[in-house]
């Protein structure tokens, strides 16, 4: 079963389409450094913070957990937009309950494999179609593309979905992730054009 959450820029926006972008139906990739390589006897993903309980996941344990398969829309902060993309994924609330986070956790922080690391403030990330994401449309995720695991934010810009992701981090006060320190927009919703701050 998929499910369809294209139609979450209702919340957000008139069209479907941000303002200012456009549709391609390629799938561009985009990186600070390129693909990194990794072993995956060697891959872990690791929920820690403010939490009640860590959390560690290898690749067998992770592909364990319970699965949502959604259509979702993706939006570049260069001006690319691509829709329909269908992943499958862990959802972030599935982790957060697990892990059961503090009453004082606000914000949290992801961190990947190849240093870079991205924020979003609590509320944003307990939404039904912010995913763990292990498959792109069928397939298992791409390298290029953040595999073997991935984060999806169809509701902000595509650099708040950090690829290759290792780990979650929950805070009790706001950090800055590496656009967001360069100047990239810290809430950027795509329906308001917060591209830069
Ligand atoms: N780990 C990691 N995640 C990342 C990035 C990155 O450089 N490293 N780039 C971000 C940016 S700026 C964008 S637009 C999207 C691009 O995803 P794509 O390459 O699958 O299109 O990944 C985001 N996640
Ligand atoms: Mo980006």
């Amino acid at each position: 079963m998929v499910e369809d959450v294209t139609d979450l820029y209702r919340e957000f926006g008139e069209d479907r389409l941000p303002p200012g972008q456009r549709r391609t139906d390629r799938f561009p990739v985009l990186s600070k450094s390129g693909t990194p390589s990794y072993n995956p006897a060697d891959w872990r993903f690791e929920v820690y913070g403010a939490v009640d309980t860590r959390l560690e996941y290898d690749l067998e344990a992770f592909s364990e957990l319970p699965h949502v398969r959604q259509r979702q829309d993706f939006h570049c902060v260069t001006g690319w937009s691509r829709f329909d993309c269908e992943f499958a994924g862990v959802p972030f609330t599935e982790i957060a309950d697990r892990a059961g986070i503090g009453s004082d956790v606000e914000h949290v922080l992801f961190h990947a494999l190849d240093g870079y690391t991205t924020d979003l403030p609590l509320s944003a990330c307990l939404r039904e179609e912010v995913l763990f994401a292990d498959e792109l449309d069928g397939e298992p995720l791409p390298d290029d593309h953040g595999g073997p695991v991935r984060v999806v934010t169809p509701h902000k810009y595509a650099y708040k979905g950090a690829k290759w992701v290792t780990g979650v981090e929950f805070l009790t006060e706001p950090e800055r992730g590496y656009w967001e320190k360069r100047g990239y927009s810290r809430t950027a919703d795509p329906w308001n054009e917060e591209r830069y701050s």
